[in-house]
């Protein structure tokens, strides 16, 4: 059975590429809803209510387990859903917490993510509950999704938006900085030149792709088949395929939208 895994837009290939560098022989359902992007600006209702019918469509789908490839809906929805359901479910909260964790040395952490995510301090939450000492320093980039989705990763206009965000980070001295929005690792080689090299940057994906190995594992459910990829969309799906190719490294099947 395939591993589901959804976003609101393209931002949860970041956390698909980790997954399927770690485990190649897993089959995937992706769910991009570009219908209701973006998320960032939703009332916590409005995302309890969005991610209960993609779960519901992941289920028909068949999915042993899913992956909230999208910050804002784990900060917000997924303690809600994991109740409804029974199949496992994973964020990045936790796995982004304790990858800056460690790798900061001094216990300054900025993160990086939409407006509802930092509004919901759950980033905050889940650093401060593994370490209280932590001095976390949030920072919402609205503007952000809205020009990836546009396939504006390299833009100056996109380089200009994204200094105005770093730059009270920056001066906050961090020495971690977080990618609290899926979306925001297609922007690293620009975050890393502002931010400089002794500011190390998190991206959750990559240990949310360990801590779904190892779930599958304990469970028995790692597959043993051949893998297949399938990408569902809520919205225009030319217009996701267009942008997938640009910045998924992978290849994926043209996106069906339903
Ligand atoms: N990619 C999502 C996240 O990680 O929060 C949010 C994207 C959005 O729609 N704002």
């Amino acid at each position: 059975r395939p591993i589901g895994l959804f976003d609101s837009g393209v931002g949860g290939l970041t956390v698909l590429a980790q997954v399927v560098r770690l485990l190649p022989h897993e089959s995937v359902v992706y769910f991009a809803d570009t219908l209701n992007l973006p998320y960032g600006d939703k009332t916590p209702a409005e995302l309890v209510a969005l991610g209960d019918r993609i779960i519901r469509f992941l289920l028909a789908q068949g999915v042993k387990c899913v992956v909230f490839a999208c910050n804002t809906s784990s900060s917000i929805s997924l303690e809600v859903l994991r109740r409804r359901y029974p199949v496992p479910m994973l964020g990045l909260l936790q796995a982004g917490a304790r990858m800056a964790l460690k790798s900061s040395r001094q216990g300054r952490i900025g993160v990086l993510a939409t407006a509802a995510t930092v509004k919901s301090k759950a980033y905050e939450k889940a650093i401060k509950d593994l370490c209280p000492r932590a001095q976390v320093f949030s920072q919402a980039a609205p503007r952000l999704v809205p020009l990836i989705e546009r396939g504006e990763i390299d833009t100056p206009e996109t380089e200009a938006v994204l200094r105005d965000y770093l730059k009270p980070l920056k001066e906050a001295g961090i020495d971690t900085l977080i990618f609290g929005c899926t979306h925001y690792p297609f922007l690293a080689p620009l975050v890393s030149s502002f931010m400089g090299p002794e500011v190390v940057l998190v991206d959750p994906a990559v240990a949310v792709a360990e801590e779904l190995k190892e779930l599958l594992r304990r469970r028995g459910l790692l597959a043993n088949s051949a893998p297949s990829h399938r990408v569902f969309v809520s919205g225009d799906p030319e217009n996701f395929d267009r942008l997938a190719r640009r910045l998924y490294p992978g290849s994926l099947p043209p996106a069906v939208r339903v």
